[in-house]
């Protein structure tokens, strides 16, 4: 694990405590920050604390997510550690809401990042990864990090690798009729990028006069679970295919989160003033392999997005080593009072298996037609 720390829950009350006294420590100024040895592109200082804060969070919310794997008390995970710095950024920028005046999200199972950014509460990943029928997502019927929240526009994560890219071109499709400059946005691996539905989301999104306000992005790791990526492409950048249907497009090193929020806001920007759609592949880092099928431990010799960026921040004279290291202990302590909690809860009964199903047919069993 990153951080080694040693924090006892300390209940319910103590542990909302420590998290008002975090967000103080993160939010002090909206100062422009430009320091010689560091570029942070023009951000303000507010920005930057509070895009590690919710890296900080999202981390200790991932590596939380596995232990309770690793202690038998889950059947799998899967999810975004080493994604931050591309998922915050893009959950800070989006008009979140619901609705077709807000944006619209399409993502995959490496979202947790952006899920936090957008508000995700530690406890609701969590009952979603101990299959509780608490979880707000699936009532504990699907995957870790398999989110659903229509409150924020956010579509359910499937399984299918890539139905989300088409899926995604129908939200933007209404919001383009809506003409409300709200935008959709889809998520997803490089080597799903294979499937033909991936293909499809490029012309549709891209039929001239018809063009579509999507962010299609790809967050490039170098791997499909065991198959990388120069086994798998001919092309040398999978933007690269988008320029071919004229979609604006360009490839970003998605372990930057200066770099991320720069072209996130330029390209979300450009969408909502054309209407039309724009490519991102972000350069991406798999930090705890691609699931617990193949051991969810941390690769050391990886770059560590969140690490990196909390050193940049030290030693640009902008956060401390004590104040970092109490950020760290708040989630942990946070992430430990939500396990106990989500452990008390109970998981879904037998007969709720048929809810949901179909539309307005709650208890649908098909043995009772
Ligand atoms: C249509 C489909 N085919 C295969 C799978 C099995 N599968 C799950 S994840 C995965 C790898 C996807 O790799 P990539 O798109 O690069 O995303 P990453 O997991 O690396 O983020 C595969 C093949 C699936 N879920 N759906």
């Amino acid at each position: 694990m990153s951080k080694k720390t040693t924090v006892k829950a300390g209940g319910k009350a103590s542990a909302k405590k420590t998290l008002k006294s975090a967000a103080k420590t993160s939010v002090k100024t909206s100062k422009k920050v430009t320091t010689k040895k560091h570029d942070f592109g023009g951000l303000s200082e507010e920005i930057l604390l509070r895009m590690h804060d919710l890296m900080v969070k999202s981390r200790v919310l991932e590596e939380r997510l596995i232990k309770i794997y690793k202690a038998g008390e889950a059947y799998f995970w899967i999810g975004g550690p080493g994604e931050e710095a591309w998922g915050v950024p893009l959950g800070m920028l989006a008009r979140k809401g619901q609705g077709l005046e807000h944006d619209w999200f399409h993502l995959h199972y490496r979202c947790t990042p952006t899920m936090v950014a957008l508000g995700l509460n530690m406890i609701d990943s969590i009952r979603l990864m101990m299959n509780r029928a608490t979880d707000p997502s699936t009532g504990g019927r699907n995957f870790s990090s398999h989110y659903c929240f229509p409150q924020w526009n956010v579509a359910p994560v499937t399984s299918p690798l890539e139905v989300q890219y088409p899926i995604a071109c129908g939200t933007a499709h209404a919001q383009k009729r809506a003409g409300k400059k709200a935008l959709s946005i889809v998520t997803g691996g490089d080597a799903g990028t294979a499937e033909g539905d991936f293909a499809s989301c490029l012309v549709l999104a891209s039929r001239k006069g018809q063009e579509l306000p999507l962010l299609i992005t790809v967050q490039n790791n170098g791997y499909g679970i065991s198959t990388p990526y120069e086994g798998q492409h001919g092309e040398t950048h999978i933007a690269d295919r988008a320029r071919a249907f004229n979609i604006r497009s360009r490839v970003i090193n998605g372990n930057d989160p200066v770099e991320t929020y720069l072209a996130l806001q330029e390209e979300m920007e450009y969408i909502r003033k054309t209407g039309k759609p724009s490519f991102i592949e972000a350069m991406v880092t798999r930090l705890y392999g691609h699931s617990s099928a193949d051991g969810a431990n941390k690769k050391p010799q990886l770059f560590d997005p969140v690490l990196s960026f909390e050193k940049r921040l030290i030693d640009a004279g902008l956060l401390t080593e004590k104040a970092a290291k109490k950020i760290w202990e708040i989630y942990e302590t946070e992430g430990v009072v939500a396990q106990e909690q989500a452990r008390q809860e109970p998981v879904p009964t037998p007969e709720s298996v048929w809810d949901h199903v179909y539309v307005n047919n709650e208890n649908a069993d098909w043995r009772k037609f």
